[in-house]
């Protein structure tokens, strides 16, 4: 118990806003026996389920629970229900082997479910209350979870009542606590009714001893009622005369002490039916006539699957009625009489109500079941659309998108003009403001143009201000950068090898965050080397964390280099006090260097002389010294790096080609020389005939050259390779995607790609924005029912049949494109070409002079020009 406490302190001081909200997912054993209409289907459809199980997909939940185990009412052990599904057809097996493909997923069984807590027996009363009984039933859980490498318990006894329940509950979960320490988790699944909670859950206790509840925020109505309603209202609506809704009963597990952040609020994947008596018509607050009819699959009276309700909507002519007002999910109604009504939630709804999850900070999520959502896409709203929907709204995949802003976009001219208005706050989880500097006299944190940063353009207020468009969005500052670290003085190393200095500079960056209300530090130190700075910067980052608390993010910008991570990265300690570290997986090659090459590629080829220049290799680097994956922010240019090529060398461009220096500054950026903001080089392949070349295996992005002598060779990331990168991200369960910087993607869609095209494809690969749905969302119609004697203002909805919403979808892209007269330049843009391997071959090793007919043909006078022309570069 006191070993977790410690630990939940630990985690909740290191990962202060790294929250990752939870979606928790029931899957229940019983989807194995659905049947088919005869014996020959039976087999068939369980064969489908098994494969279904393989097919979850397992980054769609963070956490999936089975259910359910038993408990044995004689011997008071949890007990396997049904062997032939758990065990002989490996049921829980390949359950907890979902985590082998996403390993942050947790894996828990639910002991319990209605029928064990309803079989006659008393038997979960007296286990609570007797002692010997629950020392016996935790032994054998911890055996259980051991045995079947379950993750945690999750307790679904409906329902504990009265004084000896409440206390007997509480004592069992503190005994489970103690026992599972760090290593299990312990959850409850509890109702969304005020009387029963008073009756059952010590909510104090629970607060204290679970790692979060499942609220079944469902089944609230029901035919056993005279009058249909909706079975999952989220508020109340006008014909409530006893609150029975979810956000009261949210409200009332928080009033009663429960952490809204324990709390995952269930979402139905599943309505429940009435059957309407024949002049009925059908609304909420219609007479009942008891359950609807079963569905085919799921078969039960009362209660029918999303995926049947779907289908019955799109082909069967079942009417469906939205609520406006989006008080409750909508109901359907069947044509034929009887009719059968049934109240549901919907991909909309389900979307309402997973705002409702952040909005109100809970927890998280939690769906029951899976097995209802539409999961073989019978709809055409794509595969599971209710889970996909809570799932991209409430996790996202638990992943960040950290986006530089660099404060100096303000002084370029025209398109290439920058300020924080161009910014879409959408995009990114953190927006961090570059940059602050260090004064060397003083060792305090300040501006670096005051006209800019305040003064006459405000531009740290506006930036916090993004806030309000995006309330989930952090903006912190970044202080250092290349320029401020090499300004001659040493004042990093000088700040942080002084206790007093370093005391300075904290308290002054207490006050500039408070000032300026941003919600962290960024420290861009360009690069501490050596012993001193190395244990400087890990004091001075245990210091930022105490004086920080959970209140402000610290963050580090890294280097993508073996040798100045050696030398520079106290990395355990920065694995304890950072909240995540950005890699700064760039500017990894570049024109000071004889021949071209990419400047982030994310693997080796088969010319690298040096395995360890490559992306992968340094984010595996970071790992191996002890930086968790989870913390890890990989870097990806939205910049290319460029050369100028030999003047007489007129052939097409190849990779590596023999370089003279850096190619020209851009025209928009006119940052330097041998640099191209992503629109430049959209610009320049698209408007002035540059040629692109493709790397098919995708281990480095793309580069480009111009046609005219000199030539010009960039090498950078384009959207599809920035895709393979975020796919990187994800596959290695990384924290996420980190952008250098958001002025140069081609944030005013002057290439027809859409605006800020690597953005949104990092952002959406990784969970962050939500993708644009196909769906067949049904359009409201004008035949609006607004009567008046519906509680409701409800429209009918008219059901399409598909079609309607593929024209939609594809109507909306066409109205994205720039234009009919940019058609045909967007069909021959981008332009590849398949020739990149027979040219990459001749230059196999190109650092050895006979190694190929071209490049020894530019003979050494090439190389020492080069040198020469270098060392010209570097000083100026
Ligand atoms: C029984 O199931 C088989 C296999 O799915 C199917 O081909 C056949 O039509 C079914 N028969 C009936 C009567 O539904
Ligand atoms: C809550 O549960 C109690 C006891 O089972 C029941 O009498 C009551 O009707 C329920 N309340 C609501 C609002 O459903
Ligand atoms: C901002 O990005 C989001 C997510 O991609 C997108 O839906 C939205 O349209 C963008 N906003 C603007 C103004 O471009
Ligand atoms: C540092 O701060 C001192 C004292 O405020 C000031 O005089 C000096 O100009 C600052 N130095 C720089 C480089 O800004
Ligand atoms: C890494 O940095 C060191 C020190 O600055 C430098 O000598 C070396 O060339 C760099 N390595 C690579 C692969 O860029
Ligand atoms: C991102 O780019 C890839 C590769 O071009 C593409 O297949 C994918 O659909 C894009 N994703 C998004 C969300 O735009
Ligand atoms: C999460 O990441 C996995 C792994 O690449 C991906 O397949 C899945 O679609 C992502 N889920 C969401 C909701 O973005
Ligand atoms: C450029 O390439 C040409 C043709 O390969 C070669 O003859 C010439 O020496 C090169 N120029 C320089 C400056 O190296
Ligand atoms: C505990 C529980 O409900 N398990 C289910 C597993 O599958 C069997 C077979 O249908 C069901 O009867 C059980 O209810």
């Amino acid at each position: 118990m006191k070993s977790f406490l410690a630990l939940a302190l630990i985690c909740c001081c290191a990962f202060p806003f790294v929250n990752a909200t939870r979606f928790v997912c029931y899957f229940p054993n019983w989807t194995f026996y659905r049947q088919g209409k005869n014996q020959s289907a039976v087999v068939i459809h369980i064969f489908i389920k098994f494969k279904f199980l393989s097919n979850i997909d397992p980054f769609l939940c963070t956490d999936l629970v089975y259910s359910f185990a038993v408990l044995d009412g004689s011997t008071y052990k949890i007990k396997i229900f049904d062997p032939w599904v758990d065990i002989d057809n490996r049921g829980y097996a390949d359950f907890v082997a979902l985590k082998t493909r996403n390993p942050q997923l947790k894996t828990t069984i639910a002991i319990g479910g209605w029928t064990d807590s309803h079989d006659g027996t008393a038997k979960y009363s007296e286990l609570v209350a007797s002692p010997a009984n629950r020392a016996i039933f935790i032994q054998s859980v911890m055996e259980f979870l051991q045995t079947y490498k379950f993750d945690g318990l999750d307790l679904d006894w409906e329902y504990p009542s009265g004084e000896s329940d409440k206390a007997g509950f509480a004592d069992l979960m503190r005994e489970l606590r103690h026992a599972f320490g760090a290593q299990y988790l312990l959850t409850v699944a509890v109702a969304a009714n005020s009387t029963i909670i008073d009756k059952g859950y010590d909510v104090a206790a629970m607060a204290k001893t679970a790692d979060y509840i499942n609220l079944m925020a469902y089944d609230m109505h029901g035919a056993w009622e005279p009058q249909t309603d909706h079975h999952a209202p989220l508020h109340k609506r006008v014909w409530e005369t006893v609150d029975n809704n979810i956000d009261y009963i949210v409200k009332y597990w928080i009033d009663k002490g429960l952490p809204a952040a324990m709390i995952n609020m269930g979402i139905p994947l599943y309505g429940k039916s009435w059957t309407l008596g024949e002049s009925v018509e059908p609304d909420f607050q219609a007479p009942g006539a008891g359950e609807g009819a079963a569905g085919p699959f799921t078969g039960l009276a009362g209660t029918l699957g999303y995926n049947e309700i779907c289908k019955y909507v799109k082909t069967d002519g079942w009417q469906s009625v939205d609520d406006p007002l989006e008080l409750n999910g909508p109901y359907a109604a069947s044509a034929s009489n009887p009719k059968t009504w049934v109240s549901y939630d919907d991909t909309k709804m389900a979307g309402v109500k997973s705002q409702y999850v952040l909005d109100n900070q809970l927890g998280g999520a939690m769906v029951w079941d899976i097995s209802t959502d539409d999961f073989h896409n019978r709809c055409g709203d794509g595969a599971n659309p209710l889970m996909t929907t809570i799932s991209e709204t409430v996790i996202s995949n638990g992943s960040r998108f950290i986006c530089y802003f660099p404060n100096w976009g303000y002084y370029r001219t025209g398109d290439g003009k920058y300020v924080v208005d161009n910014i879409n706050a959408s995009l990114c989880t953190d927006l961090v403001y570059a940059f602050a500097v260090l004064n060397g006299t003083t060792y305090k944190i300040v501006e670096y143009d005051p006209d800019v940063d305040l003064g006459t353009q405000q531009f740290y207020a506006k930036f916090v201000d993004l806030k309000k468009q995006n309330p989930n969005l952090k903006t912190t500052i970044a202080i250092g950068g290349w320029t401020d670290s090499h300004d001659g003085t040493n004042k990093y190393s000088k700040m942080v090898a002084s206790a007093t200095n370093r005391a300075t500079f904290v308290a002054s960056v207490m006050e500039f965050l408070s000032k300026y209300k941003f919600d962290g530090l960024d420290i861009d130190w360009e690069y501490p080397s050596g012993e001193s700075d190395k244990e400087g910067l890990a004091e001075l980052m245990q210091e930022l964390r105490a004086a920080f608390g959970t209140q402000y993010l610290l963050t580090v910008a890294v280097a993508a280099n073996q040798t100045i991570i050696d030398q520079g990265y106290d990395v355990p300690v920065m694995a304890q006090t950072a909240d995540y570290i950005n890699v700064m997986a760039y500017d990894m090659h570049g024109p000071w260097e004889l021949l071209t090459d990419h400047h982030a590629p994310l693997y080796r080829r088969a010319w690298d002389t040096d395995e360890t220049n490559n992306v992968d290799y340094i984010i595996k680097y970071w790992m191996g010294k002890g930086l968790p994956a989870s913390k890890i922010m990989m870097g990806i240019p939205l910049y290319g790096k460029s050369w100028t090529l030999n003047y007489t060398y007129t052939e097409d461009a190849t990779l590596p080609a023999p370089g003279l220096g850096p190619g020209a500054p851009g025209p928009l950026t006119q940052d330097s020389s041998g640099y191209l903001g992503y629109y430049e080089i959209c610009n320049s392949v698209k408007n002035e005939g540059w040629e692109v070349v493709v790397d098919p295996e995708f281990k480095i992005g793309p580069y480009a050259s111009s046609p005219n002598v000199p030539k010009t060779w960039v090498g950078y990331d384009d959207p599809v390779m920035a895709n393979v990168k975020s796919r990187y991200v994800l596959d290695n369960g990384l924290g996420g995607a980190m952008v250098w910087d958001i002025s140069t993607d081609d944030f005013k869609n002057t290439c027809g790609e859409g605006p800020n095209p690597i953005m949104t494809n990092i952002s959406r690969t990784v969970g962050v924005a939500v993708s644009p749905t196909t769906t067949f969302r049904p359009s409201v119609t004008s035949t609006t029912t607004a009567t008046s004697t519906s509680p409701l203002t409800s429209s009918t909805i008219a059901t399409t049949t598909g079609e309607d919403g593929t024209s939609t979808s594809s109507s909306g892209e066409t109205s994205t494109a720039t234009g009919p007269t940019s058609t045909t330049k967007l069909s021959t843009w981008p332009r590849t070409t398949t020739a990149w391997t027979t040219r990459m071959t001749v230059f196999n090793t190109p650092f050895s002079p006979s190694s190929g007919e071209r490049l020894s043909s530019h003979g050494n006078l090439l190389l020492i020009f080069g040198i020469l022309l270098m060392r010209v570069l570097n000083r100026l």
